[in-house]
């Protein structure tokens, strides 16, 4: 357990990377906790191409779900820190996110990358035409089609999907930019698991480019080992504090 504040001086840049864990104190569902089961499938079935193909009913009921849950739920005292954090630093922060809910930016925070796409968009299976803003639930049966005909899906990166170039592409432009600097790199990851790649590696990549690292997980994560200081307890009570923004 390490109790310091995360060092964050005159210059520092912070790259932040958060997972479902900090959604969890706004009532949002982790998704290795409690059994990683949503009726009884894997995660891994729901959100992959594969169980889209076999039953697309099911997986836009889980996403119909989900959009209601987070539609519903309140950004915690973890996401507003992060927010309160970027209106001191500016764009010497990036906050990078795999959650879907959007939280982060109601809370305030601006320079979000949605490395996983997002609940608030959806986009056709087929043709070219760009994912578009879509609050919709419940949705169907009849399931939502495109104007093409085939079936739209959510905006959301599913295993065994690329990441959006465009995206990843934004970390580590941030990461080369804060070498150039010569300014003191600081890494944070916050309620995740350490499963998922590539978001799992940022921690290394960050370490590449001279970061010192944290994590701050209710579990030791599984690249735990990767990081300089662990420490564990909820992020809505810790983050704030190690943040030194408690009051
Ligand atoms: C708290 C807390 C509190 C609780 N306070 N903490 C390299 C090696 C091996 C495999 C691969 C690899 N590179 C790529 C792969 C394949 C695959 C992958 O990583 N597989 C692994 C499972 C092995 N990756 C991909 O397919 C990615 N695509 C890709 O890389 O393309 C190229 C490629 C393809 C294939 C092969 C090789 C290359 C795409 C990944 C997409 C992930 N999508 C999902 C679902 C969609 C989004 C959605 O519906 O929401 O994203 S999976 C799911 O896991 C979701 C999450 O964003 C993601 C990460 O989960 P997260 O956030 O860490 O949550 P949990 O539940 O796991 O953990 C929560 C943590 O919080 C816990 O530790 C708790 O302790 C903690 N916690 N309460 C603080 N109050
Ligand atoms: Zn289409």
């Amino acid at each position: 357990m390490d109790e310091a504040r995360i060092p964050i001086g005159e210059g520092t840049r912070v790259l932040v990377l958060t997972g479902a864990g900090i959604s969890a104190e706004s009532g949002l569902a982790t998704f290795r906790g409690g059994g990683g089961l949503w009726e009884g499938y894997p995660v891994e079935q729901v959100a992959s191409p594969e169980g889209f193909a076999a039953d697309p009913e099911l997986v836009w009921r889980f996403y119909s779900m989900r959009r209601r849950a987070a539609a519903e739920a309140e950004p915690n005292a973890a996401h507003r820190a992060l927010a309160t954090l970027e209106e001191g630093l500016g764009d010497r922060l990036l906050l990078v996110t795999q959650n879907v809910d959007g939280l982060h930016a109601r809370a305030g925070s601006r320079r979000v990358v949605e490395v996983h796409g997002t609940l608030w968009r959806t986009r056709c299976s087929r043709c070219l035409r760009p994912p578009f803003d879509d609050a919709t639930e419940p949705l169907g049966p009849p399931l939502p089609r495109c104007t093409c005909g085939a079936l739209l899906r959510p905006d959301i990166v599913w295993f065994g999907e690329m990441l959006d170039p465009a995206a990843t592409g934004r970390v580590e432009g941030f990461l080369r930019a804060a070498r150039r600097s010569g300014a003191p790199l600081v890494f944070v990851a916050v309620g995740t698991s350490g499963n998922v790649y590539p978001a799992a590696g940022y921690v290394h990549a960050a370490r590449a480019h001279g970061a010192e690292t944290w994590l701050v997980n209710l579990d030791p994560a599984l690249n735990a080992t990767s990081f300089d200081h662990i420490v564990t307890g909820p992020a809505g009570e810790v983050l704030p504090r190690l943040l030194g923004l408690d009051g």
